[in-house]
Parts: C-alpha cells; sequence; structure tokens
C-alpha cells in the first residue's frame, strides 16, 4: 500500500464520531491489526480498516437515505428496514470517495456487520475484531476472545450465532449475507 495519512482519517473520525464511538474505532484498530499479524494480512491496512469502519454509524438515517439515493444505491426491502446496516454500506461509499483506501479495505468496512458468503481474510479479521475489541463487554466476550485465538471462523460462528438470536428475539429482519455467513460456516 501507498503511503497513507491516518492522520486526516483519524480526524475524520473523531469529528463524526461521540468519544464513545471513537474510542471503540481505536480499540478495532488495534484488535484488527492484532489479529492481522496472527492470521497473516497486512497489519497497517487492518489498522486502517478498524479507524475508518463506524466512520457514518453516527451519521442521521434522513441523511444516509440521501447519500444512498445521491449514489444511485437501491436498498433491497430488508436494507431499507435495517437502519443498522446502513453505516456499513454508505460508510464504504464514503471511504471510496474521500480517501485512497485499496479494495480490500473497503470491503471489509462494507461487510464488518452482516457479513456474507465466501468471506475474505480482511473481512473476517475486520468482523472479528468488531466483536472483541478491548471495550466489548457483552456477557460472552471472553469466550469469544478464547475463539478468536483458535480460529476466525470459530469466533465468527459465535458472534453470527449471537447476532441471529438477538435479532429473531427482537422480531428484527435478518439480512441473507448475514444467513448465508452462518450458513457457510456450519456446512463448510
Ligand atoms: O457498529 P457496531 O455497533 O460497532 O457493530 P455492527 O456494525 O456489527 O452493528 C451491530 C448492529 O447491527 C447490531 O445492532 C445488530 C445489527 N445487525 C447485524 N446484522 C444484522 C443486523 N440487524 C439486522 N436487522 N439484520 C442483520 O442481519
Ligand atoms: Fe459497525
Ligand atoms: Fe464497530
Amino acid at each position: 500500500m501507498n503511503e497513507f495519512d491516518i492522520s486526516v482519517l483519524w480526524a475524520d473520525v473523531r469529528g463524526r464520531l461521540s468519544d464513545f464511538r471513537f474510542f471503540h474505532s481505536q480499540c478495532v484498530a488495534d484488535c484488527a491489526k492484532t489479529l492481522a499479524a496472527r492470521y497473516g494480512w497486512d497489519e497497517e491496512k487492518a489498522y486502517i480498516a478498524g479507524a475508518a469502519h463506524d466512520i457514518l454509524k453516527e451519521q442521521p438515517k434522513k441523511s444516509a437515505l440521501g447519500f444512498f439515493a445521491e449514489n444511485g444505491v437501491t436498498l433491497t426491502p430488508v436494507e431499507r428496514a435495517c437502519p443498522k446496516l446502513w453505516h456499513a454500506m454508505a460508510g464504504e461509499i464514503y471511504l471510496r470517495q474521500t480517501y485512497p483506501l485499496p479494495e480490500d479495505i473497503l470491503l471489509a468496512v462494507r461487510y464488518h456487520t452482516t457479513g456474507r458468503e465466501n468471506m475474505t481474510l480482511p473481512e473476517k479479521i475486520l468482523f472479528v475484531a468488531d466483536f472483541i475489541s478491548d471495550d466489548r463487554d457483552y456477557p460472552g466476550v471472553d469466550e469469544m476472545r478464547v475463539r478468536a485465538r483458535q480460529s476466525l471462523e470459530s469466533a465468527m460462528e459465535e458472534g453470527l450465532r449471537f447476532t441471529i438470536e438477538d435479532l429473531a428475539k427482537d422480531c428484527k429482519p435478518i439480512h441473507p449475507d448475514t444467513v448465508a455467513a452462518y450458513n457457510q460456516i456450519l456446512v463448510d
């Protein structure tokens, strides 16, 4: 990767996020870097992906919908019904337009919330880092951290199950990419 000035990205992230989400982004960057060292992705790229992944998490819903319209993105009915998924979709587009970032980082951001079938190593690393970063303290996070040291797939299976169970209990729609990611891990 060519020289990338991460200080500009950090300032952008800082300006867009509350203290706690900014701290989360710092923790995910650190964690993604550690996972990259363990599993063999570029550590600097992993750190950048972690720094950037939630950059549009606090964008108002109206602005996100305007941004999708401006960029010719048509949401599926499930996507329209799941505003929590929007920051990953909009985040990829915003980052692509604003920074000279490579495709693997952009796609890791794009799929960090749902996962998808045939995830790449960078996508898996960011997905898992988002679950086990130091700021996370949900019940079961320690088990997830142990799994993440065994294999990314083991942590992803547990994370996806946790997400799907939670969504189903709340009567929320489950995105096909989330289901595809989960099924593939179970049958592979
Ligand atoms: O942005 P973060 O909070 O750090 O984490 P995230 O990007 O993984 O977002 C987590 C939220 O996304 C959580 O509230 C569950 C939701 N989510 C993940 N997959 C799906 C989903 N929501 C719906 N409705 N459907 C999904 O498939
Ligand atoms: Fe996110
Ligand atoms: Fe996150």
